[in-house]
């Protein structure tokens, strides 16, 4: 009998052609005789026809599988097979479907489908894994009720749903909401439960777990507190309460992403998950917190109201991600969540919507769906509901979503569906709103004013450059949230949304006593470039009194730009009036200590290549590095005489937690160390590394120590105390790159895979080492290459294992084409190696083929 083999022609699927399956799919009965070299799943279906749909050839999707047996209504058939799957003729009426496959998933090394990790097996469907687990319509509109019986000697097999039944060797699990294939799990292995419970708001009594490895049990209950706290926040906020019996997590070494939604039974990249004072850090945590949170809400987003197609991806995951910020924003305060959410847009979304890789929230077009798990699609994504909720207001906003919840539930949705409650809900027309879905491309928006007779007017103008695919821009709505400033510091105008629709608008406020200093854009209200031409003195008078939190950072960080821009282009000094207003903030002690480490936040040095790019300079990362390292020394001298005190001020004497109030203090404590070390040749860090009690401590001290080349020591120290524990050695290759000189940080990396702890084939580990040197703006864009030498030969090696992480660390390429033509030929070259290799996997291909477009 033929096999699938793996997917061969790349083809394109477009958002245009859909539709629907022929077939619903009634039930799913699927057996699993598990064996790493040789997996049984054995298949039972019952398929009717889909009097929705149009007449169609029946195919079943299925990859690289072992067909042993299948049969329609007891009769056993000869199926046309090739390497996307399987083609048959069937009755015109119901049938059941049964089909035994054989797999292999401990040779499965891409991730997807079922595979094995650290001797466990574990599963990854979304977004088109389960093709790799038997011959089924693959795709989320085909939902169905699965009913799933394990069979080995693990002493636990887990997958969706509850619990029906177990004996010896075997156990079987019932999911009564219908689902699609993507949501599908398994894991078995052997693995110890941290229990935990809850009871909804109508009193189902829920068993939750977080399952992991023997000897991970003390990692588990920061996670198990946070999964609490979303149940609780879901049902209060958005009235959704959890629907089975029981909630599973499961921790896995090897995995592609973060974590995954799968119903009931979510399974986490460990580093997602697993958390402890001594090895995480104070992000590690906030970060864990977001991530359970985000694929727990996707219990309602996501897997209740789940996509139609692959085009609405955006549906589940903006919606998800903008839930998961409010979570953040209630659990820890909203100001530096919302700072931390745009430098975050800014750093990979704009750079992607900047370059060959943009595409709209709702892409119209893919070769490979695992490519579009992007910045734009989640966290552009959120952006626009944002906007939305900006729009209709806090109450419409909750009108509509009951409106979808009430609607859709059971659904395979789309973004018309979505836009639809909120139209209906509110009367509002959308359609112009709309286009946030489908024109790519990051609006910049001019600002000007004008003062006369105590009316002060705000012009704005907007325009989209260009994007791949799209030459012609129409303006976007934008709500724009503005506050108005009089000259002692008083708010003359609370904030206020203006709502612009035209390529060109002006708003006019009158009756003011004097011209006021406007803050625009207040919130980041809408995911713009925003362009302004602002005195240096009204800056660090934003600086000093602005009452909205983001747009007082946004001046700093305006002022932090034009200081480094000045240096990159004309060799400038930093600015000192923008040092001296921020060494204000920073030492004003009724202001938190979270927002104040976060107002001295420095541009990165990518973000500053963007804006030399943006304004028509072609950037030097040499010159980049050298304005920053100028900046940093100058700060460090400026405020050298506070920083002791500072540092004082900053330590948390009170037993470790990870909260939002001791996490500031030690934010702020980080960034005074980090100034501090300039002048101290690594004397304070050193102190702080000898007495750590946290990995926060622990961590930001060795980066310092590193960075004062007086680390050595600290090194081998942090080596043999975290040998065992793989996370924390995770971030012991990362921080090396990070903190290397930029002529060293290609031969740093390279000495690093040379080490017995390096495993390529490990994601975290490949994404510790390489996604460090692409992170390290100037050690990996060295005139010489070999930042892009290494990062190519390893991509093209792990291409052959993992296609799907190879495809994601290539969009370190995307901004190639900013630099200058020795780079960019260097970049060029490499990227043509990749395209000419042999078998390059289709995840790849397409991504390599944009960069270079
Ligand atoms: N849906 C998950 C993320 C995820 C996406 C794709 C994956 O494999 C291709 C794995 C996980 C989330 O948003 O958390
Ligand atoms: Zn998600």
């Amino acid at each position: 009998m033929k096999d699938a083999a793996a997917p061969s022609a790349n083809q394109t699927i477009y958002l245009k052609d859909y539709t629907p399956f022929g077939w619903q799919v009634e039930d799913v009965h699927l057996t699993f005789a598990l064996a790493p070299e040789a997996t049984r799943v054995t298949a039972r279906i019952h398929f009717a026809p889909n009097p929705g749909a149009p007449k169609q050839e029946f195919f079943l999707h299925g990859e690289e599988l072992t067909l042993i047996r299948a049969a329609i209504d007891g009769q056993d058939i000869t199926p046309e097979i090739d390497a996307n799957g399987l083609r048959c003729a069937v009755p015109d009426g119901p049938f059941l479907w049964e089909c035994e496959v054989e797999i292999a998933p401990i040779r499965n090394t891409a991730l997807e489908g079922l595979y094995m990790s650290n001797g466990m097996y574990c599963t990854q469907c979304e977004a088109e894994g389960f093709r790799k687990i038997t011959f089924y319509p693959d795709r989320p509109d085909v939902m169905s009720v699965f009913t799933v019986r394990v069979e080995g000697d693990e002493p636990v097999k887990l997958s969706n749903g509850n619990p029906t039944s177990s004996g010896d060797g075997w156990a079987e699990w019932h999911d009564p909401w219908p689902k699609p294939a993507y949501l599908f799990a398994l894991v078995a292995g052997d693995l110890v439960a941290h229990p935990g419970k809850f009871t909804t708001k109508s009193g189902r009594k829920v068993a939750l777990n977080i399952y992991v490895r023997p000897g991970d049990e003390g990692k588990c209950a920061f996670g198990m507190e946070a999964l609490i706290k979303s149940m609780k926040w879901d049902e209060d906020v958005y009235g959704r309460e959890y629907d089975l019996d029981i909630f599973n997590i499961v921790a896995v070494d090897d995995f592609n992403m973060g974590a995954m939604e799968n119903k009931g039974l979510n399974i986490f990249n460990s580093s997602c998950v697993l958390a402890s004072q001594e090895t995480s850090t104070d992000d590690n945590f906030e970060r864990i917190e977001a991530i359970i949170a985000h694929e727990y809400f996707h219990n309602w987003t996501g897997n209740r109201i789940t996509c139609r197609d692959w085009f609405q991806l955006c549906l589940k995951e903006g919606l998800t991600v903008f839930r998961d910020a409010q979570f953040t924003s209630d659990m820890r305060g909203p100001e530096v969540k919302r700072i931390n959410d745009v430098s975050d847009l800014r750093g990979r979304q704009f750079s992607e919507d900047q370059g060959p890789l943009s595409h709209p929230v709702r892409p119209e077009s893919f070769q490979e769906i695992n490519n579009f798990y992007t910045a734009t699609v989640y966290e552009k994504g959120a952006e626009v509901i944002g906007m939305l909720k900006r729009l209709v207001g806090d109450e419409g906003y909750y009108k509509a979503c009951e409106l979808y919840f009430d609607r859709h539930d059971g659904d395979a949705a789309t973004i018309e569906d979505w836009l639809k409650v909120f139209e209906d809900a509110t009367g509002r027309d959308l359609s112009q709103f709309k286009r946030w879905y489908s024109q790519s491309g990051t609006p910049r928006l001019q600002v000007t004013e004008t003062w006369s007779e105590g009316t002060f007017t705000l012009n704005f103008k907007q325009h989209t450059p260009p994007t791949p695919g799209q030459d012609e821009k129409l303006p976007q709505v934008l709500p724009i949230a503005v506050g108005l400033l009089n000259p002692n510091g008083d708010e003359v105008q609370p904030t206020t949304v203006l709502e612009m629709t035209e390529a060109k608008q002006s708003f006019a406020f009158d009756g003011l006593a004097a011209k006021p200093v406007a803050s625009v854009l207040r919130g980041f209200s809408a995911p713009v470039v925003l362009e302004r031409e602002q005195s240096r003195e009204e800056r660090a008078f934003l600086i000093a009194h602005d009452t909205d939190a983001f747009t007082r950072w946004e001046a700093s960080q305006e002022m932090a730009r034009e200081s480094l821009m000045a240096s990159v282009t004309t060799g400038a000094t930093p600015d000192t009036d923008w040092l001296d207003a921020l060494h204000k903030v920073v030492r004003d002690r009724d202001l938190d200590p979270d927002f104040r480490s976060s107002m001295m936040d420095i541009p990165t040095q990518s973000e500053i290549a963007r804006l030399c790019h943006e304004r028509g300079h072609v950037p030097d990362p040499d010159a980049i590095w050298a304005a920053d390292k100028a900046l940093r020394d100058t700060i460090a001298k400026r405020w050298s005489e506070d920083l002791p005190a500072l540092l004082d001020e900053a330590r948390v004497t009170a037993a470790y937690k990870p909260d939002a109030e001791q996490t500031g203090k030690r934010a702020l404590g980080s960034k005074i160390l980090g100034l501090l070390n300039r002048i101290d040749g690594g004397a304070a860090a050193q102190v702080q590394f000898d007495a750590a009690d946290n990995m926060t401590l622990q961590l930001t001290a060795l980066a310092c120590l590193l960075r004062a080349g007086k680390g050595a020591d600290a090194l081998a120290r942090f080596h043999d105390q975290w040998r065992e524990d793989q996370l924390v050695m995770d971030k012991w290759f990362g921080l090396q790159v990070a903190c290397a000189d930029p002529g060293e940080a290609a031969q740093v990396t390279k000495t690093l895979t040379e080490h017995p702890a390096f495993s390529w084939t490990n994601p975290n580990r490949f994404r510790a080492v390489f996604g460090s040197l692409a992170g390290h703006h100037a050690g990996f864009h060295q005139a010489d290459g070999s930042g892009y030498a290494l990062l190519t030969d390893w991509l093209i090696r792990l291409d052959e294992k993992n296609p799907q992480t190879t495809a994601r660390m290539c969009a370190a390429y995307q901004t190639w084409k900013r630099y200058d033509s020795g780079r960019r030929s260097l970049i060029k070259t490499q990227l043509e190696r990749i395209v000419a290799k042999e078998g390059l996997s289709r995840d790849t291909s397409e991504m390599v083929e944009r960069i270079l477009s």
